[in-house]
Formats: C-alpha cells, structure tokens, sequence
C-alpha cells in the first residue's frame, strides 16, 4: 500500500500532490534484538490494539519524491545510504488514547518507536529514525485537527497533523483571518507542532506589515552591517526576525531569470557570482525585514533604520513599490503579513536531484562574530567544492546563522563531501566555541558532543532523565544524541566514520 507511506499530502492549489508510486517488493529491516517471527508477532499484536490497517510494513522500494509528497520509508534528503535511516513499519494511532497503546505496546514488546507529526523536518532527517528497523508512530495523519482558535487571546490548540498551510487555511475559512494571522515560516508545509519541537522558528510578531529590503555591495559590509542592526534589534526597533542573507544565497532563488551559471557543478566562479549579483541587484549581502503597527510608528523606524544602515557605504533601500515583480520582497511580505508562499522551492532548481543539508550555528549579532564564523564557513566549504551559501536570522539576542548545503544526492563524491565538510565545520565551530541550534540525525551525536562542559555534564543529565522516564529505551532512541541505558557502549553514535552499513545496519535484513 505504497500510497499510505507519503506524507501528508498539501491541499494547497498551488502544489499539486504529485504522486509516487514505489513498489513494493523491498525487504523489511527489522528493529534491533529481535527475531523474523517474534516481530511478525509483536506487529500482529499492534494490529490488534489500533486496527490492522493502520499498519504498515515498510517494504516499498525507495523513492524520494518530493517536497509535496514525501515519503515515510526513509529520509529522502539522504546524506548516508539512502537505505540506512528506515523504519521497518509505520503506524497510524487516531487519539491519545490509540498514542498510549501504541507506547504500552512497544514498552511490552521492546521495539523502539520514532513518533512524528507531518515527518517534513527535511534537511534535518525528514521522518526517518535514527535507529534502522524503529517503528515510526505518524501523530500527523489522523490527528489534525484544529481544537481552538482564540480570538481573544491569539493563541490556538492544535492536533500534530495541524500544517502551517492547514492553519492559515483554517483562519481564512472561519473567516478569523481577517484579525489573526500565523507565524509562518519559509514554506508552510510542516507541523506547526513539529516545527516548535525541533527549536524551530518563524518570523513574525503581531499587526499591520510593512516589509523592505536593503542591499549592502561588498561582503566586507558585513561586519558594519551587523553592527548597524545590533541596536536596531536589541531596542526593538525591527520587531520581526529579518534575515541578513548572502547575494548568491539569494540569487539561487532565480533560477528562472539567472539561469545561465547557477545549475552548474562545483564553485561559482567569483566574477559570475558578482555578474549574477549585479543583474538582479541583490547586493553581496541582501537585509529583509518588516515594520509592524501603523504608519505612525513604522514610518520614522524606517527613516531610523535607514539612517543607522546607511553606515554601510553604497546600501539601498528598496520597499516593494521599488522592486520587480520576481521580486522575493513580495513573497516575504506574503509570509511575513502571514500568508504561506511556496517561493523557497525555487532554490531546489539550483542543481539537479538537490538536496538539502543545514549548518545552522548560533552568532552573537556582532560584526566581528559573524565575519569570523562566514570566513570559517566559506573556506571549510570552498575546500570541500561548495559555495558558501549563508543566511542569518537575527533575532533580539543571537543570530541563527543558516547555511545550505546543496548536492547532487544521485552523486555519491558530491554527497560524501558535504557530509564530510558539515562533519569538520562541526569541529571547526566547537573550536571556537560555537554551537549549533539543530542539525540531522546523522550529525547528533557529534553536535551533542560539543556540548561537553564540565565532563559532559548535560548529557550525564540527559541520561539520568531519560533512564528515569524510559527505562526500557523504547522512545526515540538516539534523538538528538540521547542513547538510553541498553543502547549505550554498543558502537550505535555516528562520529564520522559513517560504517552504518556495518555490520548492524544490515544483519536483520529480512522478514
Ligand atoms: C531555514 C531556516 C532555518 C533552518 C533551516 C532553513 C530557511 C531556509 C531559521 O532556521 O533551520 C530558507
């Protein structure tokens, strides 16, 4: 039943569910310490507690689909083997009382279970568990509901099902979006849920919107500009998260009107890259942000911030009256003001068969900072064959400093270098005392380890709490570097010599 393994799929006119249609005919790898037929029983047994057709083997061949149809058989922006993060069936419990049954099964049977809500967390692991053969337990598809909107009070109770799209599209039906809008973030896809589980973030507040833009020409800019905005975002002068982004980050969003350098292999050559930036006029790094509340206020914080960035010789100022249609400025007043926008797909035209990987550590919104952990990047990746392609988010206190990884999954040298080259920078920000806010499953117990202070204090924390409240190791284990008690010693942490082919990936695979 290859269809019920897709994710949620999106209502939204705009991204039709193209439909993948894997066969079925792959072996089933099964969980950890255990047997074909006391498997074939504990699955028997789960039938029983939630119905059996909200059951599912994994036993379809692996396809990646896409951003509208993602599959549940494994992570489909791979960064292993494209078989090694697989579950060996899915489960779809309908109400908490089906999520209690589903756990006191797998307590009774040992197998571990990988909740998730809409499995989008792409870049990051997808749906895919961190241990081969988990049972993923899809909270998405049954339970999405829309519980409670207050009016009153901006807030709403959700089901994990509820999408960004699905909740927006609820406020307009119910005609509520006339006075709330969400929080979106770049596309609207995701579990709202899920999104503020991984530390996820949007980038809006409340209230009437504004949005501009401004360019800065050199990358040497950075530094003042950082510096500009510093007090701009300590006195909450720009109340939204705006994003300071690269040029040629921006620009690979173009692809239709750039076309002619972004879809090759390797390093853009410094001069296209400057000739791309040129032609559309982004600058080398490029601010958006939005003002909120009404004329009277936003007007003299624009005048203000105009002024304070205007410290970086030759900026721009542009608001949307200034820009091109193509312009992403409308599409970030779009989800700015609340209103999810699909524009973000666009860079997954930059090469063919992209996929994507994030090295998302934490700045200080400092120009010094930021220079240092930019040139860290750019040389780590430019000696690894990638183009630093670097955004940050800033925030009232810290900046998330995004950079995408962008390969070829179809090339396995592109691939083993970015793993390779997220695995040094990695190191290379731990050194300096950096670390990350999120990364993939494959990369968490190395980022957990950065975190190590006072011999490993958080984690031996981390362990006690989790022996305490999941003695047998059922839940999710390994997320985010945690290993419960019966898995700890036993060679399952990824550090970098990547052998999950061997030899536990591989000798259950059967069924
Ligand atoms: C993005 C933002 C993130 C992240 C991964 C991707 C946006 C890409 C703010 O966090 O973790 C356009």
């Amino acid at each position: 039943m290859f269809d019920s393994l897709v994710s949620t799929a999106d209502a939204h006119p705009e991204s039709p569910f193209r439909l993948i249609k894997p066969q079925n005919n792959r072996p089933v790898v099964l969980p950890p310490n255990t047997t074909e037929p006391a498997f074939q029983a504990a699955l028997e047994d789960l039938r029983g507690e939630i119905g059996a057709e909200w059951v599912k083997v994994n036993d379809i061949d692996l396809v990646d689909g896409d951003y509208h149809a993602v599959p549940l058989s494994h992570d489909s922006y791979h960064i292993l083997e494209q078989d090694d993060l697989v579950p060996s069936a899915v489960c779809w419990p309908e109400n908490t009382e089906g999520v209690s049954r589903v756990v006191k099964w797998a307590n009774k049977h040992s197998v571990p279970i990988w909740p998730i809500s809409i499995g989008r967390n792409l870049g990051y692991g997808g749906s895919a568990p961190r241990v081969r053969g988990s049972v993923i337990v899809d909270l998405g598809r049954r339970m999405n509901r829309v519980l409670d909107v207050s009016e009153k009070n901006a807030t709403c109770l959700i089901e994990p099902g509820v999408q960004y799209l699905s909740l927006y599209e609820h406020l307009q039906k119910t005609g509520l979006g006339d006075r709330l809008w969400i929080d979106v973030p770049d596309l609207p896809g995701g579990s709202v849920m899920g999104n503020a589980l991984d530390r996820g973030v949007g980038y809006t507040p409340h209230g009437g919107i504004r949005p501009f833009m401004a360019t800065f020409p050199k990358e040497e800019d950075l530094a003042t500009a950082v510096d500009a905005l510093r007090p701009l975002m300590l006195q909450k002068v720009i109340g939204n998260v705006p994003c300071l982004r690269l040029g040629l980050q921006d620009a690979t969003m173009y692809h239709k009107k750039t076309e002619f350098p972004l879809r090759e292999r390797g390093l853009v050559d410094r001069k296209k890259s400057q000739k791309i930036i040129d032609n559309l006029g982004t600058g080398a790094w490029v601010f958006y942000a939005a003002l909120y509340g009404p004329d009277e206020i936003t007007q003299p914080k624009f005048d203000l911030i105009k002024k304070s960035l205007s410290v970086v010789p030759g900026a721009k100022f542009y608001e949307r009256k200034d820009v091109s249609p193509e312009s992403y400025l409308h599409d970030y007043a779009k989800f700015t003001a609340g209103i999810p926008t699909w524009r973000e797909l666009d860079r997954m035209e930059y090469i063919p068969n992209a996929s994507h990987l994030f090295f998302a550590p934490i700045s200080a919104i400092d120009g010094e900072d930021a220079v240092r952990q930019a040139k860290m990047c750019r040389e780590r990746m430019e000696e690894y064959g990638f183009d630093y392609l670097g955004t940050f988010f800033i925030g009232h206190r810290e900046m998330h400093h995004v950079i995408s990884f962008m390969y070829d999954k179809t090339d396995l040298d592109m691939k083993r270098r970015a793993l390779a080259c997220i695995r040094a920078l990695i190191d290379d920000a731990a050194m300096i005392g950096v670390g990350e806010y999120r990364t993939h499953l494959a990369l968490q117990d190395q980022v957990a380890g950065t975190y190590n202070w006072n011999d490993n204090a958080v984690m031996r924390l981390n362990e006690k709490l989790k022996d305490a409240m999941d003695p047998n190791g059922i839940l999710q284990p390994g997320r985010s570097g945690i290993w419960p008690k019966v898995y700890r010693g036993q060679g399952w942490e990824l550090r970098g010599e990547e052998k999950v082919s061997d030899p536990k990936k591989r000798e259950m695979d059967v069924l």
